[in-house]
């Protein structure tokens, strides 16, 4: 059983490793894989930023589509389990391009599509433990969103559903949102769907637990 920290005090240390455009460039993995996918601009980076406790580890933006390729990103935990005890562990973070950004080109699209469906095709090999399907949580899902949990479904691979910049609702609109949301992603195989906001800190704390319960 891999080791996951409990909250993002728990990561001693997260460097960025590299960025592919083709999924041959990826190392190898030994370390257990929490990979990161939803439409562009849903806010994956700046919660992959939020959930290592860091500010610009990963590349945020206004403009949508700037995370054009998958990037990868190593963590080491410490995490205290008694008076002077300490468990120690390493995984790692993907972070897939976003997909469902019209402006791009067709190529482009191609891609992106192509890498991310690689990517995940090779789950086992790549010792991805689960994936978190990132949502907006302003929104009702996309057809997008639905058909990548229904792949991710279908291929069993396990994930969680975070339904983001849910400070941007009030508390009427959040369980409204929750309610509509919650049928169908479960009914596609989302293990657990939470709300979160990555600039409010929302949310945050129940991520780990839950990303790694969704593996195991
Ligand atoms: N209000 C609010 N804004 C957020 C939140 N998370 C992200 N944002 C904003 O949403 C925009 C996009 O965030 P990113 O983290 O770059 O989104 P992304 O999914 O990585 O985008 P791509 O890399 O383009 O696919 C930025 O302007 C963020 O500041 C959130 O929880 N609340
Ligand atoms: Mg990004």
């Amino acid at each position: 059983m891999p080791i996951f920290p409990d909250t993002p005090e728990d990561v001693n240390e997260s460097q960025y490793v590299l960025s592919a455009v083709k999924y041959g460039q990826l190392p190898e993995s030994f370390d257990p894989e929490i990979a990161f996918v939803g439409r562009s601009n849903v806010g994956k980076s700046s919660l992959i930023n939020a959930l290592l406790g860091r500010k610009n580890l990963a590349r945020t933006s206004n403009t949508p589509g700037k995370t054009q390729t998958l990037n990868l990103y190593t963590c080491l935990i410490r995490q205290r389990v008694g008076h002077d005890q300490f468990l120690h562990g390493t995984f790692r973070l993907v972070d897939l391009p976003g997909y469902g950004y019209a402006k791009i080109s067709q190529t482009e699209r191609n891609e992106w599509g192509a890498l991310i469906e690689e990517y995940l095709r090779e789950a086992a090999l790549r010792n991805l433990w689960c994936v978190a399907l990132i949502i907006d949580g302003r929104r009702s899902p996309m057809e997008s969103d639905l058909q990548m949990a229904n792949w991710l479904g279908q291929m069993d691979i396990h994930f969680i559903a975070l339904l983001t910049k849910i400070d941007k609702l009030n508390q009427s609109d959040r369980a409204k949102m929750m309610r509509e949301t919650q049928g169908p992603l479960i009914s596609l195989g989302a293990r657990t769907i939470i709300p979160v906001s990555a600039v409010k800190g929302t949310g945050i704390t129940k991520v780990w637990p839950a990303l790694e319960e969704a593996g195991s």
